[in-house]
């Protein structure tokens, strides 16, 4: 089979030749461009939007302010810097932007909140008058009986653990093209959801859906931070629809940095109570979302604190999610979602534990690990396959955990300053229903749509893998088609690292109707009941390959279906690794640069390791850039002070370190057809951890006891 074997990414040649289409190369005759007038303040109320200059700018086409069918700035008041006032709408790029530096906006500033702790005081600045109060969204999660573990408790630690603000930083920033010809409105978006921006156009426009087309063109990644219906999407469409005429919008950088949703922005407070010999039995805190302007990321907190137990046995707790609304850019999804923040927060948890109790930190692990699966954790999360401690030992052995700690003690005896960190994951992956067509071709070939939105992953490759393994052909002979919802009626997309797993369940259901539909035309033409293997069906000594089947059914001379479509709905899995970082710190300046970052992971059935290995990689680097130096700095007033690449750092290949990459040996695949479980977020949650705690470990042997309790960790916090 074709599952299991690295091929490369049949997306390659198109995308390293150059001749991926993305949203900006979308061309079309009489294209105008759209702009946003955005508002300098965090907080202010718009007292008056007068756009008549810009009207007045030769070029501009149109222009449109707050009203009819345009929510800018709604309630008269803009919570963010950057926050659109007004859409202008010209002949070109270049009048676009010398127009837009005409819009007279009169604000009225009001005093911004950008910090969670401030938003909570009494007499707060308030982000949503309506509220009564800066906080959006709370709610408890609990099980077991907290107050009795902490009684019985012989150690209880506490402390808090604060994650910054991330910019996800795809490549290619957010862009719109609409185009409406009387009769269809057909929509180009940068995004994860083109069918949900369908339905929103569709009913935003009163149109009905099967007149709104959405494409995603080639997508230059997106980290999560594209699938939310954003309002450029709605606007843009809109403005097309009203103009009769098609209108493009692409982000500069800076305005891509404020007005496309940031990630991770939460703290943790926590307590832990645990017994002598290192059970945890019990955590309990309080997670505190920064959710910025707009509640727009629904269930960030709440993951964090649902999957606080992590791939631990602790059967008591209470954890209470609180998202917070300031003065900045929406919080939304970004690589990890939530999960990320949990597991940085109980591994920070269990080191605390194990600091206090004199215990090895392999040795906690050991100690509090989940034995039994399927396992419901304390807050009705169930881990569905695998087996945590057998993999974790493995995976310790495999990744030589214990020869980096001797290598790092030598290193230490002639004074080079190297820390070892570990971590231990369990995290969530796939959801919903996905949706797949698979069309029979004459000549033996399939065509196979999917409702995934690949962006990066490969999954082009890895669907003809699975498909080509079903209908025992070569993937050569599958091809793949995405993102446009003229192929297929609905489904939810890439994001969740569901792909594979929902989507890829979604195909080969596909690939099996239609396997059975073939065979009884097979068994029309052949005149036995045929059994089916390497591109052919047999029987009483005859043969005919799939292809002729096919044509067969096309010319009239059997029946079948030769277009399949199938719906997966597909339950959640759960991938368990053990990943290792080393890093070394200069005692001089305290810089940390990581050198060596081996992964073990059990994400089941693996389906093309080169694409899962490239997902591991790329993930890592992320989790370890937010370990270590990225981040969203915002000033008292709310401004954006790292608005751009210049001053927000993420990581290029010069700052990777070595990479070693593994999958378990003994897999416990999910119980879908695919076998799979996601892979696309787990090293962004392992490694942050990983990352932290080698630090401290390289901290450690010139300072004793220190600990980290935020990420990034810098030179200034290690020196401090
Ligand atoms: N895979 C595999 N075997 C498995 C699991 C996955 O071979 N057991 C392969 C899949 O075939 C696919 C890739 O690994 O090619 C990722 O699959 P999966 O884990 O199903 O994740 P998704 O395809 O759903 O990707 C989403 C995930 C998320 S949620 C974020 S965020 C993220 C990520 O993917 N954003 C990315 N990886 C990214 N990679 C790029 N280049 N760009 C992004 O924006
Ligand atoms: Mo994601």
């Amino acid at each position: 089979g074709f599952v299991g074997k690295p091929l490369p990414r049949f997306e390659d040649d198109v995308i390293l030749r150059g001749k991926a289409r993305y949203v900006d190369d979308v061309d079309l005759p009489g294209m105008l461009y759209a702009g946003f007038v955005r508002s300098p303040y965090a907080h202010a109320r718009v007292l008056k939007v007068d756009l008549s200059d810009v009207a007045g700018h030769p070029g501009v086409v149109a222009v449109f302010g707050p009203g009819g069918g345009f929510d800018f700035a709604p309630g008269g008041k803009v919570r963010y810097q950057g926050e659109a006032v007004a859409m202008v709408v010209a002949r070109d790029r270049y009048v676009l932007y010398d127009a837009l530096e005409k819009a007279s906006v009169d604000y009225e500033p009001l005093p911004a909140v950008v910090d969670v702790y401030e938003a909570l005081k009494p007499g707060a600045p308030l982000v949503d008058e309506s509220l009564g109060s800066n906080v959006v969204y709370e709610r408890v999660y609990t099980g077991g009986d907290v107050e009795r573990a902490f009684r019985e408790a012989d150690v209880v630690v506490e402390g808090r653990f604060s994650i910054q603000r991330l910019v996800p930083s795809a490549m290619e920033t957010r862009g719109v093209v609409a185009s409406y010809d009387g009769e269809t409105l057909t929509v180009w978006s940068s995004t994860q959801v083109p069918f949900d921006i369908r339905k929103e156009v569709a009913k935003a426009l009163g149109l009905p859906l099967a007149k709104v087309r959405v494409i995603q063109p080639h997508v230059g990644g997106a980290f999560g931070s594209k699938l939310l219906v954003y309002p450029e999407e709605l606007w843009v469409a809109r403005a097309a629809y009203v103009l009769r005429a098609p209108v493009k919008w692409v982000a500069t950088r800076t305005e891509d940095f404020r007005a496309t949703t940031h990630g991770r922005g939460l703290v943790l407070e926590y307590r832990a109570g645990a017994r002598r010999d290192g059970r945890i039995l019990a955590v309990e805190g309080v997670v505190y979302e920064d959710a910025g302007a707009y509640y727009w990321g629904e269930g960030l907190a709440d993951t964090a604190a649902r999957m606080l137990p992590g791939p631990y046995d602790i059967r008591h707790g209470r954890v209470k999610a609180v998202a917070v609304l300031t003065n900045k850019t929406p919080l939304s999804a970004y690589r990890g979602a939530g999960r990320p923040e949990a597991t940085l927060f109980i591994e920070r948890i269990v080191d605390h534990v194990a600091d206090e109790l004199g215990i090895d930190r392999v040795e906690i692990r050991r100690r509090n690990l989940v034995r039994q699966l399927p396992y419901t954790n304390v807050f009705g999360i169930t881990y569905d396959t695998g087996d945590y401690p057998a993999t974790f030992e493995r995976g310790l052995e495999r990744l030589g955990y214990h020869q980096l700690r001797k290598w790092a003690e030598e290193e230490a005896r002639r004074g080079r300053l190297l820390g070892v960190g570990l971590s231990v994951y369990v995290e969530i992956t796939t959801f919903g229903y996905e949706t797949a067509i698979l069309r029979a071709e004459e000549d033996g070939s399939f065509t196979l749509y999917t409702a995934l939105t690949p962006h990066g992953q490969g999954l082009a490759t890895a669907l003809a893998q699975v498909v080509a393994d079903e209908l025992e052909v070569s993937p050569e002979a599958v091809k793949v088609y995405w993102g446009d919802t003229a192929y297929i009626g609905d489904g939810i997309g890439t994001m969740g690292s569901r792909s594979i797993t929902a989507g890829g369940s979604a195909a080969i259901q596909a690939a099996r109707k239609l396997k059975a539909e073939l065979a009884k035309a097979a068994e029309k033409l052949l005149g036995c009941r045929p059994e089916y293997g390497g591109g052919k069906f047999r029987c009483g000594g005859r043969e005919i390959s799939i292809g002729d089947v096919v044509k067969a059914v096309y010319r009239g001379k059997a029946e079948a279906q030769l277009t399949v479509e199938s719906i997966y709905h597909a339950e959640p899995t759960f991938p368990f690794g053990v990943h290792v970082a080393v890093v070394e710190l200069d005692p001089e300046t305290g810089f940390v640069k990581p050198i060596l970052y081996r992964s073990y992971d059990d994400v089941g059935v693996v389906v093309n390791p080169l694409l899962a290995a490239g997902q591991v990689m790329g993930g890592a680097l992320q989790g370890i850039a937010q370990a270590l130096y990225e981040e969203v700095v915002y000033d008292g007033d709310g401004n954006l002070v790292t608005s751009n690449l210049a001053f927000y750092h993420v990581p290029t290949a010069a700052e990777a370190p070595r990479f070693e990459v593994h999958f378990a040996e003994e897999p416990h695949p999910s119980k879908h057809p695919t076998g799979t479980k996601g892979i696309g977020e787990a090293a962004t949650i392992a490694s942050t951890p990983a990352v932290v705690a080698a630090v401290e470990d390289a901290i450690r042997r010139v300072k004793p006891g220190v600990r980290i309790s935020k990420t990034p960790v810098s030179p200034e916090d290690i020196w401090r």
